[in-house]
């Protein structure tokens, strides 16, 4: 499902790129970071309870929760080039506060497609986790971290942290005589 809130935000954020990710550890808050979420969320920086200290937490309200609320951030994962590719790396938790089991999870965006899902939390939440993002291309990448709550009276906090994008060399895979043997049935 693609996020109808992301449109209107990618067309706000060109203006805005800039070089590798912004305050991705949120010590600074909302710097870097633009919040896109609907009515009656919430999205804050607490200064502790994070991985560590300050985190980025978008919260669904208790009633008629569903829908998604998001941080985004628009960054230069390195600079294109057919050799390099991207890994993005993020930590998150899920906490419960009052609603159905398995009503929310966690979702990734990068551009207009959704990349990652994260499982349905439970009513223990989800403790702190890291997620890598491989990206086949270098360059400028637009993020979404997306908190997708369903219809109901779901109340939940999806917190994020270390937010950051890496580009790196792509792996070649070495030719070795036995590869070669072994894709010839030899
Ligand atoms: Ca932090």
């Amino acid at each position: 499902m693609r996020p109808i809130a992301a449109v209107v935000l990618v067309a706000l954020l060109p203006s805005l790129a800039q070089a590798d990710v912004v305050n991705g550890d949120f010590e600074l808050g909302a710097t870097g970071w633009l919040i896109d979420n609907p009515q009656n969320w919430i999205t804050e920086f607490p200064t502790d309870g994070g991985n560590p200290t300050r985190y980025g937490r978008v919260r669904s309200p208790a009633l008629n929760s569903g829908g998604i609320g998001m941080l985004g951030q628009q960054f230069f994962c390195g600079q294109a080039d057919d050799s390099t590719g991207c890994r993005i790396t993020f930590d998150y938790k899920i906490d419960f506060l009052d609603a159905l089991t398995g009503s929310a999870r966690i979702q990734v965006q990068v551009g207009d497609e959704i990349l990652y899902t994260g499982p349905s939390a439970t009513t223990g939440g989800i403790l702190w986790r890291n997620v890598e993002i491989p990206l086949p291309t270098c360059g400028l990448k637009t993020l979404y971290l997306i908190l997708q709550v369903d219809d109901g009276n779901n109340a939940w906090w999806a917190c994020f942290d270390n937010v950051a994008g890496d580009c790196q060399a792509v792996p070649v895979e070495p030719i070795t005589w036995g590869l070669i043997k072994s894709r010839h049935g030899l």
